[in-house]
C-alpha cells in the first residue's frame, strides 16, 4: 500500500495536541490552591501614593476598584470596603468599615500569608491600627506561631515597625495604611515585588459589637484567605509618563493571548489533519 507523505504527518497529531496542552499549562498560573476565589483583589499601580491620614479621599483612591465584604461578630455585622494600591516600594491599603464609634477597643488589621501557599509559619507579615483615632497607634505585626503580634524581639527588646497607618477622627470607620513591599526585616515582614501574589485576611473589632471577626477567614484557616495580586507598572510612554495599570488587565491580557494561542495551535493541528486526509483520499 502506498503511503502518502501527508498521511505520515497524521501520526504526529496526538503529539502536537499533547505538546500544545503542556505548553499552555506552563503559560497559565491558577489562583493559589485553597484560597477563596471570591476574595481576589487586583492591586492598582499608584502613580501618586495616597496620603496616609485616615481620610479615604475618592480622588487619591479613584483608580481602584474596591471590594466589599462583611464580618459577622457575636453581636452583629460589620460591613466594609477595601482598596489596594502599590508602587515599586510600598503597598497601600484603605479600609472603610461600618464603625461609627471611636473606641479604644477597636482595631482594623490586615494579616498575610507571605508565601501564598495556604499555610502560616512564624514570621508571616501583618499590620493594623489599634485604638481610637487620636490615642491609638499603627502596629507592624507578624505571625508568631499562635496568632499575630507586634514586630518585637523579646530578647533584645527591639521593635521593628515598618510602615504606618491612620484612622479618621471625623469618620472612625476609615483606616489607611502603607507598608514596604520589602522592608529587609525578613523575620517579621514579607518580601514582595510588583506582580507578586500574597494571601491576606482582614480582622476588625468594633468594641460596640464585642469580639471582632475576620474576612474572608481567620488565621486558623489560612487556606481560605483571599489573594492580593500586586500591580506592575507599564513601560514609560514617550515623555516618560507612567500610566496606572490594573493587575487584572495584565492577567486577562495574558489569558486572552493564551486562549488565542490555543485556538491557533488547535487550528494548525486540524489543518494538518485535514490536509493529510485529503492527501490520503483516492
Ligand atoms: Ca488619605
Ligand atoms: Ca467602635
Ligand atoms: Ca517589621
Ligand atoms: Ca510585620
Amino acid at each position: 500500500m502506498k503511503v502518502y507523505p501527508e498521511v505520515r504527518g497524521l501520526k504526529f497529531l496526538p503529539m502536537i495536541l499533547l505538546l500544545s496542552v503542556l505548553f499552555l499549562s506552563l503559560l497559565y498560573s491558577p489562583p493559589a490552591s485553597g484560597h477563596d476565589p471570591n476574595a481576589v483583589i487586583y492591586s492598582v499601580w499608584a502613580t501618586t501614593p495616597p496620603t496616609i491620614d485616615g481620610t479615604i479621599d475618592p480622588a487619591e483612591w479613584a483608580p481602584v476598584r474596591p471590594m466589599h465584604f462583611a464580618i459577622t461578630t457575636g453581636r452583629g455585622t460589620i460591613t466594609g470596603t477595601i482598596y489596594v494600591m502599590n508602587d515599586g516600594l510600598n503597598i497601600y491599603i484603605a479600609v472603610e468599615v461600618s464603625d461609627t464609634t471611636d473606641q479604644s477597643g477597636d482595631c482594623l488589621c490586615i494579616f498575610f500569608d507571605n508565601g501564598d501557599d495556604g499555610s502560616l509559619s512564624v514570621g508571616e507579615d501583618g499590620f493594623g491600627f489599634y485604638g481610637t483615632s487620636t490615642g491609638g497607634q499603627f502596629q507592624d505585626n507578624y505571625y508568631q506561631g499562635v496568632s499575630y503580634s507586634i514586630d518585637y524581639d523579646p530578647v533584645t527588646h527591639q521593635y521593628f515597625i515598618d510602615g504606618g497607618g491612620a484612622r479618621n477622627s471625623a469618620n472612625p470607620g476609615q483606616y489607611e495604611f502603607w507598608h514596604p513591599l520589602s522592608s529587609g526585616d525578613t523575620a517579621h515582614d514579607f518580601s514582595l515585588s510588583p506582580g507578586d501574589r500574597v494571601g491576606f485576611t482582614v480582622f476588625c473589632i468594633d468594641e460596640s459589637l464585642g469580639p471582632g471577626g475576620y474576612w474572608p477567614a481567620s488565621h486558623s484557616h489560612p487556606d481560605r484567605f483571599g489573594d492580593i495580586i500586586l500591580a506592575v507598572p507599564l513601560a514609560p510612554a514617550v515623555g516618560g509618563v507612567e500610566v496606572p495599570i490594573d493587575a487584572s488587565r495584565v492577567v486577562l491580557a495574558g489569558l486572552s493571548s493564551s486562549a488565542g494561542l490555543m485556538v491557533a495551535v488547535v487550528l494548525l493541528a486540524l489543518g494538518t489533519w485535514i490536509h493529510a486526509r485529503k492527501g490520503s483520499s483516492p
